[in-house]
């Protein structure tokens, strides 16, 4: 909830609404405005993107990252993210005590692995593994202890090659993989942790050698094999951090170094970056993190996506930072069944909570802040609104909008007081008829404070 409190709270008030004003109307990027988000790691799995992120308190306490959850989104058309809340806290782990960093879940079997890295009670570094029978979780730590255990052993990323070996690669300032075992919660101790000899001509030049360290390479690997061939993307540098990537004919190298993928991003500040990588509905998307939200900043990320294309020798291109992101959505949203109020393409002012009972919903809502949801297709024709509300306070309007946020207005839908803030009430209200593909915008309007709640809506034809 980044605008929201820039705007309401900071002697930089004004400064903050002129650019968030203009900020929105054809960004995409940064994907999520609701929280900050980082080390994006993004999984296909029937037909669906699930993106986990690790994720930046909005406090960040002695400077340094500041981070307790791992949070997942969720998406059919790469433009339109359900926030499935924070599903997995370091606390999980029994034997951490902190520092949620960059992690990445796969599917096996049945069963979602996420292996994650955070500090241990001692302080050491670690890396456990969560498993969960959905890819929303709840995720449990899997076997109650750390799977490795080592200086330096942070972001793991996790590939089952097509004979069925799962492989994880992780670290920083080094690099080193293992063969995990089947059960995926173990690996393999005859192979060992193999240790990569980081050169140039692998993993890229270093400017500069004055820190111990010989290539580029830095950390946050990501590993993926497209067309016979290995890749392994990376954060590089030193710091700040731009994007590069090496190849290899095999899962375990030789790695050849290739090229940079994206230079250091200069908005926002973020000395980090962490890409993730996915092929959805015959396109590529590179994910990455920036300091680019209002209020971002080293410690205050949020993840971005370029879709891109392959050279015709698999090489990667140059891929440069945008605002617009993803402007074309990979299928349409279908509003005759219910979509969640917290599936957003962009929104400014509101903020998403989960509960037990509603799941993750979408509150404080104030007079003006809006949701945009892109590429809805009303077919033939929407004739009647629906949503689930709850009002503990004198309720408010939600304004129906399409293709802009002040676009034609299709209807307005009266929320009054349901008798609790989780006293959720189906309330419908008449819209003029709209047909096709349309951006829709629900534009908020009320007195001062909290309107209402919203967790879902829908249209209907009737
Ligand atoms: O988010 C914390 C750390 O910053 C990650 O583990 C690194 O990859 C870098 O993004």
């Amino acid at each position: 909830m980044k605008f929201k409190a820039l705007t309401k709270t900071s002697a930089f008030a004004v400064f903050v609404l002129i650019e968030v004003s203009t900020f929105g109307l054809k960004a995409q990027n940064p994907i999520i405005q609701t929280n900050y988000t980082a080390d994006p790691a993004p999984m296909v799995h029937n037909g669906t993107v699930y993106l986990y992120t690790s994720h930046d308190e909005d406090n960040t306490v002695k400077n340094f990252f500041t981070m307790n959850d791992w949070r997942c989104y969720s998406s059919t058309d790469m433009v339109n993210w359900t926030d499935h809340g924070a599903i997995l806290s370091y606390k999980d782990f029994s034997w951490s005590r902190g520092d949620a960093w960059a992690g990445q879940c796969i599917h096996r079997n049945g069963k979602f692995y996420y292996y994650l890295p955070v500090n241990q009670k001692n302080g050491g570094n670690a890396i456990g593994v969560a498993v969960s029978d959905s890819p929303t979780g709840p995720f449990k730590d899997a076997i109650g202890a750390p799977l490795l255990v080592g200086y330096g052993y942070i972001d793991p990323t996790v590939y089952i090659d097509d004979d069925g070996q799962a492989y994880l690669y992780w670290g920083n300032p080094n690099l080193w993989h293992v063969k995990l075992n089947a059960d995926m919660v173990s690996y393999n101790k005859e192979y060992g942790i193999v240790k990569e000899d980081l050169k140039d001509k692998n993993f890229g030049f270093r400017a500069k050698k004055n820190d111990n360290r010989t290539a580029a390479y830095e950390e946050g690997p990501w590993l993926f094999k497209r067309n016979s061939l290995y890749y392994l993307l990376y954060p590089a540098g030193g710091v700040p951090e731009h994007l590069a990537y090496s190849t290899a004919p095999n899962i375990t190298g030789p790695w050849t170094y290739g090229d940079t993928i994206m230079h250091v991003i200069k908005e926002g500040g973020a000395f980090t970056n962490h890409p993730g990588y996915i092929e959805f509905k015959g396109k590529s998307y590179l994910f990455y993190h920036s300091g680019a939200l209002p209020g971002g900043g080293g410690f205050k990320r949020s993840v971005c996506i370029e879709p891109f294309k392959f050279n015709a020798d698999g090489s990667i291109p140059l891929i440069a930072p945008t605002k617009e992101g993803v402007t074309e959505s990979a299928s349409n949203l279908n509003p005759y069944k219910r979509v969640e109020a917290e599936t957003i393409g962009w929104e400014e002012g509101i903020e998403t909570v989960k509960d037990e009972n509603a799941g993750v919903y979408v509150t404080n809502i104030s007079n003006g802040d809006y949701i945009k949801v892109r590429s809805v297709d009303f077919g033939k024709g929407a004739k009647t609104f629906l949503a689930g509300v709850a009002s503990a306070s004198t309720g408010g309007k939600i304004e129906i909008h399409v293709d802009r946020k002040g676009g034609s207005l299709l209807g307005v839908l009266d929320v009054k007081n349901t008798g609790g803030d989780k006293n959720w009430k189906m309330l419908s209200c008449k819209v003029n008829v709209v047909k096709g593909v349309h951006d829709l915008y629900f534009v908020f309007k009320g007195a001062d404070g909290n309107l209402f709640n919203f967790d879902w809506w829908k249209f209907s034809n009737k």
